[in-house]
């Protein structure tokens, strides 16, 4: 555990391998600082045939209720005017005789229902950040629950007043990607990828991972979904693809030390969960959130649409593309619907 020179009103300690403060002690997009211009023309260097691949899902996709019920579909609806009238098919105009016709919609969007971003403000842990030997709810670089994550109180809304998923959508959330098709390597079935199977897809594809990179996993995971038709079949899913083992070490260890901005897959979590028999260790849930997401700052994009992408750069021996990934620019929500659009 190391002492460090944080902003004295957050923390005193951070957690042992984060990076807080490694940014500037108010730094809230993480990793996305090692994305230079540099970097961004090494990416452009990337686009070679001029075709796009649109990653996200349709955003009804995958056609469950999850989280117990805490995410569903989103529920899209007439906007109505001040004088309550519907505004779909809406004559509209000045005069007696108005000729234009208007739609306006809105819509309850669970912002991590379907394709997404985890922002950093997703993850956090009980850790001592003040030393004063009690423990906080504490997210990543120090920002707390209660001062800087505010729940709803009443009428009033929640609210990330730091590290909201704003932050991501304000530096573009654009880079070079490396691909690395797990449906390749291991086949639909589900496998639990730590470091040794990683490093044997990423040797077998030739994937190189630079500093500043995204990481894309395709696991077949959204295959198996778009096959299903919004009507999920979940005992095969929870069997489907790919996972990322987060109780690795070794896997932890190379996330941290690879320099990569964002880890996503077309799954549902990146990694693997349902550790009842202990074997995560302190960190039960999620030890790759953990990881990413309240200690470097690595962001996570879930059930992102990989599968043309991964197949394309694999008939072509190829294994990066140029990213652009933008969240919807929220203020103060904790995670985003995104459309990506990788460029090949
Ligand atoms: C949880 O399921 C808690 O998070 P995520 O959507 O990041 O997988």
């Amino acid at each position: 555990m190391e002492a460090s020179s944080g902003p004295a009103h957050r923390w005193r300690r951070r957690p042992e391998g984060s990076n807080w403060g490694d940014f500037g002690a108010d730094d809230q997009v993480g990793r996305m600082n090692l994305i230079t211009p540099e970097r961004r023309l090494g990416a452009v260097q990337e686009v070679k045939a001029g075709l796009c691949f649109p990653l996200s899902l349709p955003l009804d996709y995958p056609g469950w209720t999850s989280h117990a019920g805490g995410r569903n579909p989103p529920v899209l609806f007439a906007s109505k005017n001040a004088h309550g009238a519907s505004m779909y098919n809406l004559v509209l105009g000045l005069g007696p005789d108005p000729r234009g016709v208007v739609c306006d919609d809105a819509v309850i969007l669970h912002t991590q229902y379907s394709t997404q971003w985890d922002s950093l403000a997703h993850w956090g842990a009980r850790f001592d950040a003040d030393d004063d030997g009690v423990e906080e709810l504490v997210y990543y670089n120090g920002y707390r629950a209660g001062d800087h994550l505010v729940a709803p109180d009443g009428d009033s809304p929640p609210r990330a007043l730091a590290l909201g998923i704003e932050n991501l959508a304000e530096v573009g959330a654009q880079g070079r990607a490396a691909v690395v098709s797990l449906l390749d390597a291991f086949g639909p079935g589900r496998t639990w990828v730590g470091y040794d199977e990683l490093d044997h897809a990423m040797r077998a594809q030739s994937v190189e991972v630079r500093p500043g990179d995204f990481l894309l996993l395709h696991t077949g995971f959204d295959d198996q979904v778009l096959a299903m038709n919004g009507k999920p079949d979940r005992a095969a899913l929870n069997q489907a693809g790919a996972v990322l083992d987060g109780r690795d070490p070794r896997l932890l260890q190379w996330v941290a030390d690879s320099g990569v901005v964002a880890l996503c897959s077309d799954n549902v979590a990146v990694e693997g969960f349902g550790f009842e028999d202990g074997s995560a260790g302190d960190h039960s849930m999620l030890p790759l959130h953990d990881l990413c997401l309240f200690k470097l700052g690595i962001h996570l994009g879930e059930l992102w649409r990989l599968g043309d992408l991964a197949r394309w750069l694999l008939n072509e021996k190829r294994s990066a593309c140029l990213l652009t990934a933008p969240p919807l620019r929220l203020p103060g929500a904790v995670g985003s619907p995104v459309t990506p659009v990788a460029t090949v």
